[in-house]
């Protein structure tokens, strides 16, 4: 097994960072991938934030399993943490951070408002791990492109301030992973969403398990994309290659096919997908 363990300096510097920072907002808006509601979930953060105000925004909604985004949403309704469900893309859905902030922050904002403060400004510190689309987040709030981002871990580099709306000022910070990922199968989630580099992890691991994944969850997929019929299709995909190479290129070359079937998977060719499930007893 391999246990991923880095800490890239810039991250370090991050996590600092939030804590100098923290008592400065008045709330944490927790950004994590709605295909991985739990993985996607830094165990770091909760330790660093205390007991802050917080909301979990589920971004990426628009790649994620319907049915399965809706069983997350109400895992959380039960524990009573507030969470907006998003598709940044979507300018739409943007209003439903806005509405929470205030919904969460009624008792301030209330105050604010019976001391005749007209000009108030909320301030929110936005946190996640790399590449779940904080940035992108903010740009749509704001109406503008003020921030960089990108389809790859590790864009935004240092902390930047802001200016959504009137009331609003909203901290930007670069995607914090934590230090040692010592459980294989969130280390292979990470890296088919994107969260982590390609470089950390060999992609024959993460076709395999994406394999097995589909072949439990969504077996109507593979059966329609590689013309096999339910009783061919079987979960080790060692087995599987000679049957998939006849409509395939790479033929042959096992590590280039690993990695079409990695490109699929994140491409979304695969079909919405969420690789987190809630469990019976959740
Ligand atoms: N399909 C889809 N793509 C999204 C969504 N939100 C962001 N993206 C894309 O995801 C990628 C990462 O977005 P960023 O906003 O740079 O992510 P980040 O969390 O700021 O990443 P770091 O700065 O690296 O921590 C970009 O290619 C975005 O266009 C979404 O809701 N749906
Ligand atoms: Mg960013």
């Amino acid at each position: 097994m391999t246990v991923i363990q880095w800490y890239p300096g810039h991250m370090n510097k991050a996590k600092n960072q939030i804590q100098a920072r923290l008592k400065l907002v008045d709330i944490v808006l927790e950004i994590r991938d709605a295909r991985l509601p739990q993985s996607s979930r830094n165990p770091l953060l909760d330790q660093i934030i205390g007991n802050k105000p917080k909301i979990i925004i589920l971004n990426k909604s628009d790649l994620a399993d319907p049915k399965i985004t809706q069983q997350w949403q109400a895992y959380y309704h039960r524990r009573q943490q507030p969470i907006v469900v998003i598709d940044a893309q979507h300018q739409a859905h943007l209003p439903m951070i806005l509405t929470a902030i205030q919904e969460r922050l009624a008792t301030k904002i209330t105050k604010y408002q019976a001391s005749g403060v007209k000009n108030y400004t909320i301030r929110a510190m936005c946190l996640g791990i790399p590449n779940v689309g904080k940035s992108t987040i903010l740009n749509k709030l704001a109406g503008k492109k003020i921030a960089v981002t990108g389809n790859r871990p590790g864009v935004t580099k240092n902390q930047n301030w802001i200016h959504t709306s009137h009331y609003l000022d909203v901290l930007d910070t670069p995607g914090v992973l934590w230090p040692k990922i010592d459980d294989q199968e969130v280390a292979i989630k990470l890296a088919l969403s994107g969260a982590i580099k390609d470089s950390l992890l060999s992609s024959l691991d993460l076709a395999n398990f994406a394999w097995g994944f589909w072949v439990q969850y969504y077996p109507q997929i593979l059966e329609a994309r590689y013309h096999l019929s339910a009783t061919e299709l079987n979960p080790n995909l060692n087995l599987m290659f000679e049957k998939i190479t006849a409509t395939n290129e790479a033929a042959g070359d096992i590590d280039q096919q690993a990695r079409q079937i990695v490109q699929a998977v994140r491409q979304g060719s695969w079909g919405r997908f969420t690789l987190d499930r809630v469990t019976a007893n959740d």
